[in-house]
């Protein structure tokens, strides 16, 4: 297994518009094996294809306390969102130290594939609920903060560019120590 890169907003590459996952074999099992293992270290409780640059339609989530109970989601798709909305305070491995409230629907129906591409369904409310809107928001090249004013959003930018350039300098720092 192998911890994998999180793309930090605002890369581009967030905005991709995933594809269907067409390939049901040793290589997405070591994806969702990959996902995991970043998703676990973060620490996180949803993990998106496309936040680790694969553009494929694929959702993994554990929203358990004790870790051990993973949903992995293929070509997912809402089939269903109730009227009433919850507005949770959301956070996002890509955008990392930031939280928000966002509304969304309360509870959602939603049809996908396991990792062995056999059909199920699951009804979810509360964070699950939350979770898979927001993840499947990724797939679509959308992050969390797009539901924010333009003011938050760009202060969240102006945020995460200054850290950025903070992580490129101490990296440049610790290679030219290596060659020293
Ligand atoms: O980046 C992501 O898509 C994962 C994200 C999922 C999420 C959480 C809360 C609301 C909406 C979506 C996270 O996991 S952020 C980190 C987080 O919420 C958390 C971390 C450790 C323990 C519990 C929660
Ligand atoms: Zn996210």
């Amino acid at each position: 297994m192998a911890l994998l890169n999180i793309l930090r907003y605002p890369d581009a590459r967030l905005h991709k518009v995933a594809k269907p996952v067409t390939d049901f074999g040793e290589r997405l099992a070591k994806l969702v094996a990959d996902m995991a293992e970043t998703m676990y270290d973060a620490p996180g409780v949803g993990l998106a294809a496309s936040q680790v640059d694969v553009h494929e339609q694929l959702v993994i989530i554990d929203i358990s306390d004790t870790k051990d109970a993973l949903q992995v989601l293929v070509n997912p798709e809402i089939t269903w969102y109730s009227d009433d909305k919850q507005v949770y305070d959301e956070g996002c491995l890509s955008v990392p130290g930031i939280y928000d409230g966002v509304e969304r629907a309360a509870r959602v129906k939603v049809r996908a594939l396991d990792q062995h591409g056999k059909a199920y369904e699951l009804e979810a409310d509360g964070l699950l609920a939350v979770c898979i809107q927001h993840e499947m928001d990724h797939l679509l090249g959308k992050v969390f903060v797009q539901y924010l004013s333009p003011l938050k959003r760009n202060r969240i930018k102006a945020k995460m560019l200054k850290e950025e350039r903070g992580l490129e300098r101490e990296a440049a720092l610790r290679a030219a120590g290596r060659r020293y």
